[in-house]
């Protein structure tokens, strides 16, 4: 039985996607006898509302210093964390000398649009690699995780924060309540929390269930997030719905009282409500569309083989770690899974062990049929990869349903 992470009651478990590799452990062939394992399980916690995995893999597993995520790898993501750094400019940054906060600033992705303007900045990022890539670029990074003990001495060297900000990064931390509560410490009287994730009502109603691997330990709702921040006198003033990584919100924090709240929290609860995200009669209903969209995609993919058609991946994203290992795709489904990171290159996928090929592989020798894993960057890829259309490639999507694009 697990409790759950934020009120300490029993969660209702409401799928196990069975055992699963590390989402992003990208491996060679001699570390294949060494793989690591856990139960990929999620329950609903009844009381306060919040989603989460029921076992909690070790943060040094998923975040050392071979990370394999890099943020700068979508031209799209890059525009959107720039226009999110010039509207937090704009509006949040008043003050003389502002100090801005970024947690799991990754590559510097957001931070490099602070930093350009010689604003105060300071990234908290563990994984070694990404975080040097923001030095090399001039960005003020440590290299650790942040927490409370983080937050006091944050305080102690420079003093209290205007702006705090965090993207997808806060669903990653199972230890939020010392994450919260180092907020509350690190933030100033009239500072402002600004962070967003993937919301947990578009991955129910796109059935974008491979959201769901180890480094999302909570899938957020504004409700549960309200609950959280109210235990450490903050509020959430406003939120605003993001069409990136297939839907996500942004919340804005701040200590109690000190900022009108936006209507848009009001509409948003009430959302929350009509969708039913209390209930969890709701979890079940996902859980059933779940299997039929597995049971859809490899009806598709089994059809296709026997046609002798060949068929590869698209983008070795994190998620596609889950969809792999829970469907049961093999290599002779899927020939191989094109990818743009170099540190993903020549390695195999984690758990199924499909080969990861350069992005050049797939341009010289187009597929029948792409399977994208990257389907939250369906526009930035599908506009790019013409000349793959042209040649009469097709795309296979399963998010929101199973279907090809030809
Ligand atoms: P992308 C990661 O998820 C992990 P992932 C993490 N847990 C999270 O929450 C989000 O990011 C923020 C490749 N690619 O962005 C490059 C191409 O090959 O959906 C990357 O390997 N060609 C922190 O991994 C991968 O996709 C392309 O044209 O699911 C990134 O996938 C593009 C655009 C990407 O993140
Ligand atoms: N903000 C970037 C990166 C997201 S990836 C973007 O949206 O693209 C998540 C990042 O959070 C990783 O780089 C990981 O190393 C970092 N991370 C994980 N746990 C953390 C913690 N406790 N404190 C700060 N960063 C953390």
């Amino acid at each position: 039985m697990s409790k759950c992470l934020i009120c300490n009651e029993e969660i209702y478990p409401f799928i196990s996607f069975g055992r699963m590799p590390i989402a992003n452990g990208f491996l060679t062939k001699d570390q294949f006898n060494n793989e690591y394992f856990f139960e990929l399980k999620v329950g609903f916690c009844p009381n306060c509302t919040m989603v989460q995995l029921a076992e909690i893999v070790n943060r040094e597993k998923m975040f050392h210093k071979d990370y394999a995520f890099f943020s700068s790898t979508s031209a799209f993501m890059g525009l959107h964390f720039q226009k999110f750094a010039e509207m937090v400019i704009k509006k949040y940054l008043q003050s003389p000398d502002p100090l801005v906060v970024e947690i799991g600033s990754n590559d510097g992705i957001l931070l490099q649009h602070f930093a350009k303007h010689g604003i105060r900045h300071l990234g908290i990022e563990p994984s070694a690699n990404v975080a040097q890539i923001a030095r090399d670029k001039g960005i003020h990074t440590i290299c650790e995780f942040f927490d409370q003990k983080i937050a006091h001495k944050i305080v102690e060297e420079y003093g209290q924060v205007d702006v705090f900000l965090a993207a997808n990064v806060m669903c990653h931390i199972p230890y939020l309540h010392s994450v919260v509560e180092g907020i509350r410490i690190l933030l100033k009287p009239k500072g402002i929390v600004i962070f967003e994730d993937p919301y947990l009502g578009d991955i129910i109603e796109k059935i974008s269930y491979d959201q769901i691997y180890d480094e999302h330990a909570f899938y957020f709702t504004l409700t549960s997030i309200s609950y959280l921040f109210s235990l450490y006198d903050l509020e959430v003033v406003d939120v605003q719905v993001q069409n990136v990584h297939g839907g996500s919100m942004r919340y804005f924090i701040a200590h109690r009282g000190v900022y009108p709240i936006s209507l848009a929290v009001a509409v948003q609860k009430e959302k929350e409500y009509q969708l039913s995200l209390q209930k969890p009669s709701t979890f079940d209903t996902f859980r059933r569309k779940i299997e039929q969209s597995r049971y859809e995609l490899m009806s598709l993919l089994y059809d296709l083989k026997q046609q002798g058609k060949r068929v590869v991946g698209y983008a070795a994203t994190s998620k596609s770690t889950t969809i792999i290992n829970y469907c049961g795709i093999t290599q002779d489904i899927l020939e191989y899974i094109s990818d743009t990171t170099p540190i993903k290159q020549g390695k195999y996928s984690p758990g199924a062990h499909i080969p990861i090929r350069p992005y050049d592989d797939f341009k010289a020798n187009y597929p029948d049929y792409a399977l994208l894993f990257g389907w939250n960057h369906a526009e930035e890829i599908m506009t790019k990869e013409q000349p793959f259309r042209a040649a009469g490639g097709k795309w296979i999507v399963y998010v929101p349903k199973v279907q090809v694009i030809e």
